[in-house]
């Protein structure tokens, strides 16, 4: 691994167009500052950069629909993006927008050192106007009928019923969705870059030079290389935006997704005016983002190209990207407002930050897309915050004080038997274990490690019931009236002292590292410690003396309070009262059909089923897997239990093909799995995915996979 000096931590740039969900934190916001955390933890030396992006058609449009400025628009989601995001924790050194000043002085000149050297081709098409708005029309914001589908209402860019990418010129009948009338044709003048000359660069960098990035980027920087890149328009004819720095260039604007990234620059600019430079060219800087996987193309494929371009500047070392987080089972629709608005969970749940960025981060869709429920967020609290970690520091802390005065207790080392020393090897061994899933941004599997430690303090403290000692004591001998007389009491004494000092450096440790996950959480923890931050720092996880003998500690806090149902159902009714959940609504029939098609299959004869929109298709989550192991389930003549790798993890899977196979015969075979089906109970065993099968017309089945060997995970679409 490269030794950097620096790192530079950027998060996507949020469209100053509405507040931002829990889509958005879970996305990207949450793990770049867990990672920053971490990092800042560890005495990196990191900088965090943020900020609003607040260029784009969707803002002149919300500004023409509501009939203020866009500079309006802009200035109150900002606001209220911003505070969204302090009160949540997001611990940004620069939180800044791309309205500002040094922002379009920036991005001028980077558009203009690639104009100087020659880069853009300038390029006169034809493109639909709305006259009587007076604007170029966005793909967007033509609507017309779909040449494939007969949908009435296709967007210039894709049709939503039969999932046709689309150009506005292939519509039927294309309208403005601004004024409704038929927009004309009008010859207009952009710049391109000529993304198609960097395929050989991106093609070394990223195919053979990023192998270790997530399989989700990889995969989708392959998939675009394969397909070549073509020459893209940077520039848009728009009043919004920035100025393109050019003479003749009146009325033109840099394309939004050409002065966005370049936001990361100018931010760092912002809050560095001096020393930017060593952070954004210096070879010895890593360069991180974190985004949603709809940016992976403008991060990993445009951007880099512009830098390289450039000339000056370093390349991301990583973008770990992740997938989305539908809401109760739909896709989030800020339109449709499906969602849950930061801003509003902070009303509702105050006090409940870090409830939200734990479940957020349990729930993390790092390698595939997951799922926001209520009911989830209120078990994520109640059973895992409250009832392991809560009740861990707080048993701790209460027994702390009524068995040993509220100080720290000596450690008999002569006392100390497997189970005490047990904990302290749990400790160094969860530090080392999170250290290399941070390191690989798998901050889920990071976090469950915490949360395990203290489970693991949890049972500790149970088997050893200081209690049950306690008793043995007597009130006068426990708080040190009078002297311990037999061996019996002696012994009682050290057992008690050496368990509570034991648990209480073990929160200790759960306060470091718990800390880059829920910060309000480690600050409450300091406090009852009545520590500096400085005992925060990452080098010491794993010591077993960061509390010294004697020293007197406060009383407990609460760190986290239940949940009750009531509070769950308010917020389920709300949003049920947002919107209907899906366009058609209820039940998924698309998953529906095809459960029923693999477990019973029609060999091929059966009718075609009722006609589902690309919407039901896109839910069904097809992975390639390769059998590990398969064994027949007993007293179940047809059922066999496989254990399948899917890559980014290996699952049971039982399936109907025991009269078909034998299992010695289909371990290593490479199937296709849907894995984002229900978990099912089949014979006491569940499993957790289902088997793609076809049945040929003498009712064989055969397995549905990639014609050659491929890697387990890969995605079916
Ligand atoms: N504003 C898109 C988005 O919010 C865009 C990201 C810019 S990152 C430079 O998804
Ligand atoms: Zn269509």
């Amino acid at each position: 691994m490269k030794d950097y000096k620096r790192i530079l931590v950027t998060a996507a740039l949020p469209y100053a167009n509405g507040p931002v969900h829990v889509g958005h934190l879970a996305g990207c916001y949450l793990p770049a500052d867990i990672y920053v955390r971490w990092d800042r933890a560890r005495k990196k030396d990191i900088k965090f950069i943020g900020g609003s992006d607040e260029h784009g058609v969707p803002i002149t449009i919300r500004a023409m629909k509501e009939g203020i400025t866009p500079q309006d628009v802009v200035d109150k989601y900002h606001a209220i993006i911003k505070d969204s995001f302090e009160k949540l924790g997001i611990s940004f050194d620069v939180y800044s927008r791309t309205s500002n000043k040094v922002h379009h002085e920036t991005s001028a000149d980077f558009f203009k050192k690639l104009y100087d050297d020659g880069m853009f081709e300038e390029k006169e098409t034809e493109q639909y106007y709305d006259e009587e708005k007076q604007t170029f029309l966005a793909d967007r914001y033509i609507t017309g009928t779909c040449p494939v589908c007969s949908n009435p209402n296709a967007y210039g860019d894709q049709c939503e019923k039969c999932g046709t990418s689309l150009s506005p010129e292939q519509l039927i009948h294309p309208r403005s969705t601004l004024s409704n009338n038929p927009p004309v044709k009008r010859k207009t003048k952009h710049w391109y870059f000529p993304l198609n000359e960097f395929e050989p660069f991106l093609n070394e960098w990223i195919l053979q030079g990023h192998t270790e990035w997530k399989t989700n980027v990889f995969g989708q920087c392959k998939s675009w290389l394969t397909s070549g890149l073509h020459p893209r328009a940077m520039t848009r004819d728009s009043q919004w935006g920035v100025q393109v720095p050019l003479p003749d260039a009146e009325g033109k604007v840099l394309y939004v997704w050409f002065d966005a990234p370049i936001g990361y620059i100018s931010a760092t600019k912002e809050l560095l005016p001096d020393t930017w430079q060593d952070y954004w060219q210096q070879d010895d800087t890593k360069l991180v983002h974190f985004i949603g996987k709809d940016n992976i193309v403008f991060h990993c494929i445009i951007f880099p190209s512009m830098l390289k371009a450039h000339g000056k500047y370093v390349l991301p070392d990583n973008v770990p990207a992740n997938e989305f987080l539908n809401l109760e089972g739909e896709k989030v629709s800020t339109s449709r407002n499906w969602a849950v608005w930061l801003h509003e969970y902070l009303e509702d749940f105050p006090g409940c930050e870090d409830v939200l960025r734990y479940y957020l981060t349990t729930i993390a869709p790092e390698t595939k897309d997951s799922d926001f429920t209520w009911k989830g967020f209120q078990d994520a609290n109640n059973s895992e915050l409250v009832s392991i970690f809560g009740n861990f520091i707080n048993r701790t802390w209460v027994l702390m004080h009524k068995l040993c005065g509220g100080k720290v207790p000596p450690l008999h080392l002569d006392a100390m038997d497997d189970d005490d020393r047990n904990i302290f090897n749990e400790i160094r061994a969860t530090k080392h274990k999170m250290e290399q899933l941070l390191e690989q941004y798998k901050f889920r599997d990071a976090l469950f490690e915490v949360i395990d430690l203290a489970r693991k303090g949890n049972q500790y403290m149970q088997k050893k019931e200081p209690w049950i000692k306690a008793k043995v004591l007597g009130d006068d001998l426990l708080s040190g009236k009078g002297g311990l007389a037999t061996p019996e009491q002696v012994a009682a004494r050290q057992s008690i002292d050496v368990t509570m000092h034991v648990c209480l450096q073990l929160s200790a440790n759960l306060a470091i590292m718990i800390n880059p996950f829920l910060p309000g959480t480690a600050r409450k923890m300091m406090h009852m410690m009545k520590v500096v931050e400085k005992m925060l720092d990452w080098e010491n996880a794993g010591k077993e003396k960061l509390l010294s003998t004697g020293y007197n500690l406060r009383a407990p806090e609460l760190l986290f309070r239940k949940i009750e149902d009531a509070e769950i159902e308010k917020q389920i009714e709300k949003l049920k009262g947002q919107s209907p959940p899906a366009p058609g609504g209820g039940e998924n029939k698309g998953i529906v059909n095809v459960s029923e098609a693999v477990s019973s299959p029609a060999g091929g004869q059966g009718a075609v089923k009722p006609e589902i929109v690309f919407d039901d298709f896109a839910k069904i989550d097809l992975r390639v897997g390769t059998i590990v192991t398969a064994e027949k389930v007993e007293k179940a003549d047809k059922l066999l239990k496989l254990q399948v790798d899917l890559g980014f993890e290996t699952r049971t899977i039982v399936s109907g093909i025991a009269l078909h196979f034998k299992p010695e015969d289909i371990v290593g075979k490479q199937v296709t799995v849907v894995v984002n089906l229900a978990p099912r109970k089949m014979r006491g065993i569940e499993s957790q995915g289902m088997i793609l099968m076809a049945e040929d017309a003498s009712g064989n089945l055969h397995f549905v996979n990639p014609e050659d060997k491929i890697n387990a995970g890969a995605g079916v679409s």
